[in-house]
């Protein structure tokens, strides 16, 4: 039976590893690949290929760009393993995480990546850190190689900016990748999320300084980088809370006593993950489009920073135009940032644009797209000629949706302030960072790289 679901399956793969930085990293990253596995109709805890028409859906979707085929078990099924990286400083959250799920995480050890523990909240360090004990002491290069021994075409990098690893890992793994490792060719996304100052356990001047040195890393080094707010997802998740307890979350499954770190976050992370899901919808072999693509979308782009607008926020519904337009008049719609107050209009950017990735049944048509033309215009002014529809077919019983990725000036407004407050804090903690190898000169530089590129 497996050998007949290879037979169809596409040979070449274009292997995309999700690199998963720090807990919230982790966190997002897990409940991803467990989103897309549910969206085909896979078990999440351990996919497996049996030749099934549901589990057929994997490969017609995926191909084996997200995933790869594990060793046949004995009942002559082929496991599904994601192409996943679980990198922090301090081992316990992706620890419990592949512990939990030995099925899904079948490399093991090979998903890990691990410091010597002990977080530090600084930026610095973490990126010292990283230079010595992933790069060198682990060897970064043959870690990726065991994940995908096939040279990866694309990165996913989910990470929150506002602790001390996941900001300066991703930072210094996409500068490794681009300049040293020769894969300067793969696309990198990253999906960054912004802490919730007054509420998230975040420190918030050293925050600030890791918001700052990760934005301009992504500007340099990110071919989409996307920005989530902790404060949005919060809203928004404590809005649809009822809608997304019946979604399942890898969280759900953890053994009780260790999903203390991880309850606060479940719903936000659904929303996140469910961002990530519809991006990685947006490469899938059906498609006319690429990762790379995105990177010349965003290449002329001024800003670059990218924000999801997600219909529906919770998926819900048919197939079909309708469900999406249905859901839009009930609410259940939602920009992961902040950036356009319900009701109001924002002030549009000169070079403004948006992709619109379009999961529906059929093909679109000229009526669906003068919906999302008009959706854009009278929300950001963004002309039609500035907007990419990609368009993703939705399977029998999955429900149809819209992700739409707004480039818009507007993001800059809110960003702005963070650097100020970066630069407020830098005079308190220069001492610390310099210490810990990042130089008063480095840091202004990414400074006036940030206001430059966003002013
Ligand atoms: N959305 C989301 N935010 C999280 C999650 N875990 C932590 N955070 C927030 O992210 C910020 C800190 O990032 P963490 O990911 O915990 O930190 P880290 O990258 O492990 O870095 P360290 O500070 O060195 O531990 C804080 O604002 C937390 O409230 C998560 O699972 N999801
Ligand atoms: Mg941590």
């Amino acid at each position: 039976m497996s050998y007949g679901v290879l037979k169809q399956a596409p040979l070449a793969p274009n292997p995309v590893i999700i690199a998963s930085m720090g807990h919230a990293g982790v966190g997002i990253g897990a409940e991803a690949y467990r989103w897309v596995l549910i969206d085909v109709g896979a078990d999440p805890k351990a996919p497996t290929l049996k030749g099934e028409k549901q589990q057929l859906e994997v490969l017609r979707r995926y191909g084996s760009t997200i995933l790869r085929f594990g060793a046949s078990l004995k009942r002559g099924e082929t496991p599904l393993v994601p192409r996943a990286l679980l990198v922090d400083l301090d081992p316990r959250s992706a620890n419990l995480i592949l512990q939990s799920y030995p099925k899904l995480f079948a490399m093991r050890d090979k998903h890990a990546v691990y410091g010597l523990g002990g977080a530090a909240r600084n930026w610095a360090e973490g990126r010292t850190r990283f230079q010595k004990e992933i790069e060198q002491k682990q060897d970064l290069a043959s870690r990726i190689r065991g994940i995908s021994p096939e040279p990866v075409r694309g990165f996913i990098l989910p990470f929150s900016m506002g602790g001390g690893t996941g900001g300066s890992f991703s930072s210094e793994f996409m500068r490794y990748m681009k300049e040293e490792e020769n894969l300067g060719q793969a696309t990198i996304a990253s999906f960054a999320t912004i802490p919730e100052f007054g509420w998230d356990p975040v420190i918030h001047g050293a925050s600030h300084i890791s918001i700052v040195m990760s934005l301009a890393h992504q500007i340099k080094y990110s071919d989409a980088p996307i920005l989530m707010e902790n404060s949005e997802l919060r809203k928004q998740a404590s809005l649809f809370a009822d809608r997304l307890r019946g979604r399942s979350s890898i969280v759900d499954e953890l053994p009780r006593q260790i999903q203390v770190g991880w309850r606060d976050y479940r719903d936000m992370n659904l929303l996140a993950a469910h961002a990530i899901a519809e991006f990685m919808n947006s490469f899938i072999r059906e498609t006319e489009w690429d990762m790379s693509n995105f990177r010349t979308w965003l290449a002329a782009g001024k800003p670059k920073f990218v924000i999801p607008w997600l219909i529906p926020l919770v998926p819900r519904g048919g197939p079909t135009m309708d469900s999406i337009e249905q859901n839009i008049s009930q609410g259940n719609q939602g920009i992961l940032f902040d950036v356009a107050p319900e009701g109001e209009k924002v002030e549009a950017g000169p070079r403004d644009s948006a992709c619109i990735i379009l999961k529906t049944k059929g093909s679109i048509t000229a009526e669906q797209r003068e919906y999302f033309k008009r959706l854009l215009e009278e929300k950001f002014e963004i002309p039609d000629k500035r907007l990419v529809f990609i368009k993703v077919p939705a399977m029998e019983g999955e429900p149809a949706s819209a992700c739409i990725l707004l480039n818009v000036k507007a993001v800059g407004k809110k960003i702005l302030p963070l650097v100020a407050e970066a630069e407020d804090a830098w005079e308190s903690y220069k001492d610390e960072y310099q210490k810990r190898g990042l130089s008063h000169e480095e840091f202004k530089q990414a400074v006036l790289d940030v206001t430059g590129h966003l002013g």
